[in-house]
């Protein structure tokens, strides 16, 4: 039996999954409320495919709790913050984690950290935890998620993974349990390395990220069509450039490379800079708007219009939303009035905000295209007659605006 410790955005996929592909499996999550949901029958986020997978694992017996189990194998997939102001990891939960389980856990179970952590941390943090309540029986392994947020059910199934173990045939072991329902490639490496290619991988994206958004805040000084230019760079074999957007949410790529700054401050340079430049472009989109306003002649900012609150296109996930960033700045500049609309978002969590897209559309004379969901590019004539600053080159009319 597998114990899965956290039931979030990686935990959950990952316990159904395997549930569903014979493993027994008990989840575990300390919040009491999200477990009387699961054993209501209901999943606690939108994603495609999670509520057909978490049918299947229900026939498969899948169950969940607040108890940590007595069994052989543990799976942690626990949120890493980061600390803001150091930029370094906070492996907190983690460790809370570790504890909770080492009060339970048999001698030589094995215990898989999916949590993403910077390198070195699980050397640092939870090597220590298993030295000074002398379970140094208990097996560690890391083996980072990958999956991506909108994709997760059919990534989770075709990814290659990798997994870090201090022992080579344990790391088997694990890559069988894995194997069980991935069919992609599973590699086995040291823990370390495994730390290192997670936090690479994303970072990987955001420095890309960030060249496409160094090279749209250019065109824009120079008056070039940036999309075209990448486009065209595209087409070179070796050139993979990525888009430039109103800045970059999520809980990976606008954190995970932070924790090699913070950990590497003096080496980490040209990571440091893509950081900042994917951090500064909800306020160059700001400044987009005003230039946009001046240039038609609009004063009443309460007729502009923010279209898409989560941090990316077709999920419900707001966490560390360029459109929150973007707000938070309007506040800080001591403005108000923007309105905002996001399809996803049914509660209020921002002022001013509609649950109506002709609503919306009708408060506004101005909108600005936060997000590429589905749903505006479906609805794209609705934006006829208004001013569009679009974020994304997604809108075809004319006299759109772009960053
Ligand atoms: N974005 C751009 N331009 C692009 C692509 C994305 O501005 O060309 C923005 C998006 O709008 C979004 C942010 O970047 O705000 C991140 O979105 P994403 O879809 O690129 O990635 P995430 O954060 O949803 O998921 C990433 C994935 N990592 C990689 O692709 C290397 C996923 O595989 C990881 O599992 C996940 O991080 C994680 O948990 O680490």
């Amino acid at each position: 039996m597998v114990n899965v410790i956290g039931l979030g955005y990686i935990g959950l996929p990952t316990a159904l999954m395997m549930a569903s592909h014979g493993v027994e499996i008990i989840g575990t999550d300390y919040n009491a409320e999200l477990v009387a949901t699961l054993n209501a029958g209901k999943t606690t986020f939108k994603e495609d495919g999670l509520d057909e997978l978490f049918q299947d694992a229900l026939k498969a017996g899948v169950k969940f709790t607040t108890k940590y189990q007595v069994t052989d194998t543990y799976i942690v997939s626990v949120p890493t913050p980061y600390d803001k102001f150091s930029k370094k990891v906070d492996a907190v939960y983690v460790v809370a984690a570790v504890k909770d389980v080492l009060k339970v856990a048999p001698k030589g179970a094995t215990l898989v950290i999916e949590s993403t952590v910077s390198p070195g941390t699980i050397e640092k943090s939870v090597r220590p935890v298993l030295e000074a309540e002398d379970r140094t029986d208990i097996n560690l392994v890391h083996a980072p998620e990958r999956i991506i947020p909108g994709n997760m059910v059919y990534e989770l199934l075709h990814n290659n993974r990798t997994i870090g173990a201090d022992d080579k045939a344990i790391g088997e072991k694990v890559k069988e349990l894995y194997a069980s329902f991935c069919q992609g490639e599973i590699v086995v490496t040291d823990i370390k390395t495994a730390e290192m290619t997670k936090v690479v991988e994303n970072t990987f994206r955001a420095v890309n990220i960030a060249l496409a958004n160094e090279l749209a805040k250019i065109c824009r000084h120079d008056n070039m069509d940036v999309y075209e230019i990448i486009k065209i760079c595209n087409m070179h074999p070796r050139v993979n450039i990525l888009q430039p957007g109103p800045g970059v949410g999520g809980h990976c790529i606008s954190v995970d490379p932070w924790f090699l700054v913070g950990d590497y401050p003096s080496l980490a340079k040209v990571i440091d800079e893509s950081m900042k430049t994917n951090d500064g472009m909800p306020d160059f989109v700001l400044n987009r708007i005003y230039e946009i306003m001046k240039e038609k002649g609009m004063t009443d900012i309460t007729r502009v219009g923010l279209y898409g609150l989560t941090y990316k296109e077709n999920v419900d996930d707001m966490r560390e939303s360029p459109t929150l960033q973007l707000l938070e700045s309007q506040e800080r500049h001591l403005a108000t009035g923007l309105k905002v609309y996001d399809p996803f978002i049914s509660k209020n969590v921002v002022a001013n905000q509609y649950h109506d897209l002709d609503e919306f559309l009708a408060a506004v004379d101005f909108v600005v295209v936060m997000v590429k969901h589905n749903e505006i590019k479906e609805n794209m004539e609705k934006l006829a007659g208004k001013v569009v600053l679009d974020c994304h080159n997604i809108i075809n009319l004319p006299g759109v605006y772009h960053i």
